[in-house]
This record gives structure tokens, sequence and C-alpha cells, in this order.
């Protein structure tokens, strides 16, 4: 355990102990040591390890046992009990802007209030503000309080999260006193959920883009701000964060804050490997923690770095401690695909189910982005909400498909509209239409789109039956999540994988942001059993065109190279490829 993790639990204990109404020695005791070891710059492991902590004022016997536990166990059998002894919700309470352990004790005391709902019922009902110590105002204070955390907690899509964050790279990028920047964090690596932005300058003047990241607009407030470093909540309840650094610490800095934590730790382990330390702030020829500048490996890039520790340069999509040390240790890590490598969408939608567009408007916008090809699978019969299309406006759709590829025949480029359908995969694994309808399609695609509640064995043979119908290419969005918002369904996804696998179908990455559907978790396994990838818009609208380079990033999370990748092969392959499974 870090310093900086010890230090948390010492604070929660502080937090803990008011909460139980302790006394406010012993709380302070605790949350003063949480500060000591803040400033402490060694690790409290190598402390505890040479018996030091005694040299340090402020921890007494009790105090610096359980930081030995901490350090030396990883957990804190007190701190465990302590924690089980105070409903969950008390402690949730501490977090309401304005609500310190004091205020939730007293009015856990006088109302029995044990959870934000209640204290937001309470609040409602006039019942807070009679409290001793509380009022009008502070009541209002606190229902303010928890409509701020409703709204502003938690994660972002990952698609709204780029959208905020482009234009404020832009003007880093455009402001005189920066020298290089970037995003970091779970951005940079193509998270499919964003915490937080981060952002990372360089510049000999930081307190003049600390400044200007402060004024811009679209603030709603400054949460944080130092010399180097500031925090803000943006209007649309993101929160970012800039650190500013000299150009020589940069690529530190940026690496470090790219993260994941998980890989930080395999990197800085490796440093100590090799006699060496690394930080925020640079790799040190040194055997013990340090910021000494005159002993910084000197690294003008993140290559550099990785190259330092015997590595090749791992893409950011890649650091999430999951193989990538030891590919990059042997020089194997994938190329990854990018997103110009994509041709076209396989599962797109019309007006003629839930679409917005027309056939016509959909060919076009599709040529118009350099795509070879665009298949329509609008929703089948089962999906009336969807507008399913049942076997005769299909076979209309078929002909009509037809006349608008007869329009792009002298078209520049070879470009084609293929005919196609998202099947609805019915409970047991029977398909909406019979295999006769299906035969006659360019691409189906199969999904499930209603009875989510069957068990993980029967949504599991359902997914199997539908890839074990030889006319289904590729079975799309295959767990029904919604990020942010609906689970997947039960499901054995190693399972239907293995079955794709077997039958050479391709399965769905539905670049659609709330979906990211199959997760970039299981592509690698995917890969070794050989099946295929799909990078399809799932596309209603225009705007939706715009995911394919979304999906491509989530591919590359998934260590998928254009190889892996059906819809990178052009009109003329794919068309052959789309024939395999039915010979
Ligand atoms: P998010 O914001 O929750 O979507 O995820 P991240 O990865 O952007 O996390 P964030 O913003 O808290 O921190 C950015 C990076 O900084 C993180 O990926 C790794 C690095 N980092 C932050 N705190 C720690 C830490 O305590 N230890 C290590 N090793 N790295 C850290
Ligand atoms: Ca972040
Ligand atoms: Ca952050
Ligand atoms: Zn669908």
């Amino acid at each position: 355990m870090d310093n900086e993790q010890v230090a948390e639990i010492l604070e929660e204990i502080g937090t803990l102990l008011e909460l139980k109404g302790e006394n406010p020695f012993k709380t302070r005791a605790y949350q003063n040591a949480a500060r000591t070891i803040e400033g402490i710059h060694e690790p409290l492991a190598s402390l505890v390890a040479e018996d030091r902590l005694t040299g340090i004022k402020g921890l007494g016997d009790a105090l610096r046992q359980k930081i030995t536990t901490l350090v030396e166990t990883g957990k804190l059998p007190y701190f465990e009990e302590l924690k089980a002894s105070i409903p969950p919700g008390l402690i949730e309470m501490t977090e309401i802007p304005g609500l310190g352990p004091k205020k939730v004790k007293a009015l856990h005391d006088e109302l029995g209030i044990e959870s934000i709902d209640a204290l937001e019922t309470a609040c409602e009902e006039d019942r807070v503000a009679g409290l001793k110590g509380f009022g009008k105002k502070t009541q209002q204070k606190i229902i303010d309080g928890i409509e701020f955390r409703r709204k502003f907690s938690g994660q972002h899509h990952l698609h709204s999260a780029w959208i905020t964050a482009e234009p404020i790279l832009e003007s880093l990028r455009q402001h005189p006193d920066v020298i290089r920047c970037s995003v970091a964090g779970s951005l940079r690596r193509w998270k499919e959920t964003i915490g937080d932005l981060d952002f990372i300058a360089s510049s000999r003047a930081p307190e003049n883009v600390i400044d200007f990241f402060t004024n811009q607009e679209g603030i709603l407030n400054i949460v944080a701000k130092g010399d180097t470093k500031a925090s803000v909540i943006l209007e649309d309840g993101l929160q970012a964060d800039l650190r500013v650094v000299m150009d020589k610490e940069y690529p530190f800095t940026l690496a470090y804050f790219t993260g994941s934590k998980e890989h930080n730790i395999v990197m800085r382990q490796r440093a100590i490997d090799r006699g060496l330390r690394l930080n925020e702030y640079g790799l040190y020829k040194s055997k013990t923690e340090t910021h000494d500048s005159k002993l910084r490996v000197k690294c003008t890039s993140e290559e550099d770095i990785f190259r330092a520790l015997d590595l090749e340069l791992i893409p950011p999509e890649l650091r999430e401690n999951r193989g990538e040390f030891e590919a990059a240790e042997k020089g194997e890590l994938p190329n990854l695909v990018e997103w110009t490598d994509l041709r076209g969408s396989l599962h797109n939608h019309s007006n003629w189910s839930d679409g917005k567009e027309s056939l016509e408007e959909v060919a076009a916008a599709a040529y118009d982005l350099g795509c070879s090809y665009w298949a329509i699978t609008d929703h089948s019969q089962s999906s009336f909400i969807a507008n399913g299309l049942d076997i005769n406006r299909l076979t209309r759709q078929i002909n009509e498909i037809e006349h608008i590829n007869q329009l792009y025949q002298d078209a520049e480029r070879p470009y084609r509209v293929l005919s196609g359908s998202e099947v609805d995969i019915l409970t047991g694994g029977r398909l909406d239409f019979p295999d006769d309808i299906l035969a006659q399609l360019d691409v189906v695609v199969a999904s499930i789109h209603q009875v989510f509640s069957q068990s993980e064995a029967e949504m599991t043979k359902r997914l199997i039956g539908a890839a074990e119908n030889r006319y289904v290419h590729m079975l799309g969005h295959i767990t029904g999540r919604l990020l942010l918002q609906r689970d997947a369904y039960k499901l054995n996804q190693h399972a239907v994988i293995d079955a794709c696998a077997e039958t050479g179908t391709w399965i769905e990455l539905n670049a659609n942001p709330w979906r990211f559907d199959m997760d970039w978790r299981l592509w690698q396994y995917a890969k070794e059993k050989g099946v295929k990838c799909v990078i399809n818009t799932d596309s209603h609208r225009f705007e939706h065109q715009q995911y394919l380079r979304f999906g491509a990033q989530i591919a590359r999370k998934g260590w998928l190279t254009k190889r892996d990748v059906i819809n990178t092969l052009s009109l003329k392959r794919l068309r052959t490829a789309l024939l395999w499974k039915r010979k």
C-alpha cells in the first residue's frame, strides 16, 4: 500500500470516529497523521522496513502500529470493524458539499436519518431547518448539494467527454505560452466511460496557462487553482484537471497521468528493478525516491521512457496492464487498426424501421463519407416498436436498394449499398425470418431486442442458436448493455465466442457510445479463437456515422489489427467473405 492510500484510510478513520462522536483529540490525531504522511516523500514501505517510523513527529505508538499493519498487509482490521459499525448511508452523506461528519451525526441522532434519500425527504418536509445549528439556509444548501451530486457525479460517455475535451485541447494548443499539450487519463486510453478529463501542458509561464484555463468559457466553478495545476467543473458536469510542467518533465508527466494506475505500478517497478526511480516528474538514476533534476535520465518523448525500461512504445489504449508488458518486451505489440482502415458499416438503419433518413439519403451520406459499402439492416417484424419490416416490406426494400445501386454504377469509385436485416433472435434461438428469406439478403445481423430476463443458460443458448444459422453473418450488440444506463443481460460470453469460432460467425463491435458491445476486454480472447470483428455504427441518423472513429478506437483497445476486422476489406473481398459461411 503506498503513502497516498495509507493517508486516505487514516483520513477516513478520522471521519468515522467523528460520526461515532468519539473524543475530538482522538479524531484529530488521525487527521493530522494523514496530513503528515502526505508530506513524506519517501515510501512508507522503506520507513517501516528500516524501522524509522519512530522518527516522525506526531505519530504515537498506536498509530505507528496501525500504519505498519496497513503497509505490510494492505489491510487494517480496526478500520474494517469501524466501518462495519456505521450505516454506509452516513458515510455517503458526508460527501455532500456543506455536510461534515458532525452535522451528519446530528441528523442521525435527532431525526434518525441514515441515507441521502431520507435526508432529501426530511429537507423537503422542512424538518431539518429546525435542528440546532442548521436553519433554513443550511437546509437549502443541503438540497442543492444533493441535486449537484446527482447531476455531477459519476461517469460520462466517451464521445461526450471527447466533444467537451477537443475544443479545450485546441485552445491550449494555440496558447502562446504552451509548448506541448495533450489529454491524458482515461480519455487518452479511450476507456468506454470517463470519470474526469485530464490535460497536461508544458510551459515556461505556467501561471499564464493556468489563468487561461480557469478563465475559459463554459466553467461552472473552479474546484482548485494553484501555480501549476487547476481543476474546474464544466457546464456539462465534467470535471477537468490541468497540470502544467516544464518541457523537460512533460513526457514523464504525460505518461504518469495517462495511467492506468495498474500500468503505472508495473512501470515504476521496472524502473526500480533497473536501479532507477520513475515518478510524475522524471526517471532518475537513484535508488530512493527523488525529484533531483541532476539525476534525471534524458527522455524527450514517451518512447524514450519506454526504451529506457527495455520496452517498445506502448500505445495509450493498451496501458491497462493486460499483457502489454510481455508483448512490448518481445517487440510483439499488435499493429492496431486505424479508423481510416474502415471501408463501411454492416449494421445501419433507415426510415423503413426506426432510422431517420431515407435509403437514398443514407446511401448518399455514406458515399460522401468515403465508404465503399454500407449495409441497410433495418429491424425485423417482431420489433414492432422499432417499426420492424415484415417479409413483404423487406422484399420491397431489397428491390429499392437494387435501384439505388444502379445510380452508383458509374460513380467515381466502386460503391455498393448492401441489403440486409437486423433480425431478431427470438427465445430459444429461433430467428424472426425463415432461412429462405435470409438467403436473399447480402448481410444478416442477428440481435436480441426483447425478453432480456431469461437465465444465463437460456440467453447463451439463444445467441449460440443464432450463430449456428448458416445465413447469420454476425451477432449484433451481444450483451445488450447500455453504458451508464442498463446492465448486460446474463450471458456466458466466452461460450458464445467459442460457438462463433466453430461456426465461422463474426461478432459485432457496436460503435454506438452507449453500447461499445462486445466489450473491449473480450476481443483478445475472440481473436485467439480466430473470431473476426465487424465495427458497426448501428446508425439511425447521419450523425451516427462518425461513431466509426470511436468503434475503431475501442477495437484498438481490444488489441485488434486491420486483419481482425472484416469491414477493412475492399468491396470485392467483402462480398466474397459474405459467402464464406453460406458455402
Ligand atoms: P477516470 O478519470 O476515473 O476516468 O480515470 P483516469 O485513469 O483518468 O484517472 P484519474 O483522472 O484519477 O487519474 C489520471 C491518471 O493519473 C491515472 O490513470 C493514473 C494516474 N494516477 C492517479 N492517481 C494515481 C495513484 O495514486 N497512483 C498511480 N500509480 N497513478 C495514479
Ligand atoms: Ca481522468
Ligand atoms: Ca483526474
Ligand atoms: Zn439492435
